[in-house]
């Protein structure tokens, strides 16, 4: 068996997606997600100028040798734009050989451990009552797990916090110029405390409780939170601090209990090294679009479930159906699934990823089709052309650059 195309598909269902489509001399066909937000040309070129070439001619099974040549033939090894294109190799790759075994991709990956995969949605107000809304409206929903974000008195526009409306209009990711948002770190360390006492009261001791800081926080900065926070049993507390620097996180954990969930912007072992083998962390964040595919997933999760820590698969609206999907087979899969992020995608992207998928009952599935269970409609993608679009930036008051 051989692969005979190529293809780099674009479309913008609500928001920017990159597809790749690789075709076999059988007439098998497989997908692989390379969403970068925000940046998604870099790797339609990395992929349709410098790897579909590679990949004509080659046997589809080879999936191991196939990610080896991606990774260290090009010498510039990691980096999002080539992690997110050796991904897309990766998961179609993964998809193709699925197809032609007749079974879902789980099964490959050593078949299910679990029936179902707990996931968590996200809530947001930019003031308590509101956010009370949403979380009421995410239980109706069905979700058991929820992601709170809330906006900061005297700040215009915080990280996760979108006014009510449609999604898509309300996205602020998808700017035609960046969004600024502020921030002020001391008036956030203050009220975020009173927001989960708030959420507790409300709803109860049990409701699993998530928050993101986004990489906003010093280390000493994110000790004294995830102390403050103590009190309110979160599930995690989401990159506290810049991720890349590893020693912050030594600093944090030795100040608190509250659990550390780190690494949506990772996108290789090397990054966390340190963090699994030392335990600092408890849930690694990479995506299967982010972070070289199934494969090199599969191995980080193998590491981290030697030091007891789980997965907690990224999973936004800017992971595509095709990158959802791999990582719910590989939740399904590996023992040390912890949680995986799911906040739904608008209609056309439902149309236009037609997928085995399910959310019932805030637990998710990847059904039982052949491959991972995801096919794109040409057509209905022609219909959503690309638009660039970019994510915030966060200032200060007096106008710097803070992390985003
Ligand atoms: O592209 C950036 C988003 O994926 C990110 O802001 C989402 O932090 C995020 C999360 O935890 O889902
Ligand atoms: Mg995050």
């Amino acid at each position: 068996m051989k692969i005979v195309d190529a293809e780099v598909l674009v479309c913008r269902p609500g928001r920017n997606f990159v597809t790749l489509r690789l075709t076999t001399d059988d007439g098998l066909t497989g997908l692989g997600d390379a969403t970068l937000n925000g940046r998604e040309l870099a790797v339609v070129s990395y992929l349709r100028d410098h790897v579909a070439p590679l990949l004509t001619g080659r046997d589809p099974h080879r999936i191991e040798d196939t990610w080896q040549y991606l990774y260290r033939g090009a010498y510039w090894r990691r980096g999002p734009v080539t992690m997110a294109a050796v991904a897309a190799v990766d998961v179609a790759l993964w998809d193709i050989k699925a197809k032609v075994a007749g079974l879902p991709l789980y099964q490959l990956l050593g078949g299910a451990s679990r029936d179902r995969l707990l996931a968590y949605g996200h809530a947001n107000g930019r003031d308590i009552p509101e956010l009370f809304d949403s979380v009421r409206a995410r239980l109706a929903e069905g979700y058991r797990a929820i992601r709170v974000q809330t906006g900061i008195p005297g700040l215009n526009a915080v990280y996760g916090v979108h006014p009510p409306g449609d999604a898509a209009a309300r996205d602020p990711h998808q700017r035609a110029r960046p969004l600024v948002e502020d921030w002020d770190t001391a008036a956030y360390l203050r009220h975020t405390p009173t927001v989960f006492e708030a959420v507790r009261n409300e709803f109860g001791a049990e409701l699993p409780l998530l928050h993101d800081v986004h990489h906003r926080l010093t280390p000493i900065q994110a000790a004294r939170l995830g102390r403050d926070l103590e009190p309110y049993r979160l599930f995690w507390l989401e990159d506290c601090t810049p991720a890349e620097n590893q020693e912050a996180l030594r600093l944090v954990r030795s100040a608190t209990t509250t659990p550390l969930a780190v690494g949506e912007v990772f996108n290789s072992v090397h990054d966390y090294q340190g963090l699994i083998t030392e335990q600092l962390i408890d849930y690694v964040r990479s995506a299967v679009t982010h972070f070289g595919g199934v494969t090199p997933l599969r191995k980080l999760l193998d590491l981290a479930a030697l030091h007891q820590i789980k997965s907690a698969v990224h999973g936004p609206e800017d992971i595509s159906p095709v990158g959802m999907a791999a990582a719910l087979h590989l939740d399904l899969a590996v023992h040390n699934f912890g949680i995986q992020e799911f906040s739904g995608y608008s209609a056309a992207t439902h149309d236009v990823f037609r997928h085995a998928f399910t959310f019932t009952d805030g637990y998710l599935h990847p059904g039982e089709e052949a491959g991972i269970g995801v096919e794109l409609d040409d057509a209905l993608a022609a219909g959503h052309p690309y638009e660039r679009a970019y994510l915030p930036v966060n200032r200060l008051h007096d106008g710097t650059v803070h992390d985003w």
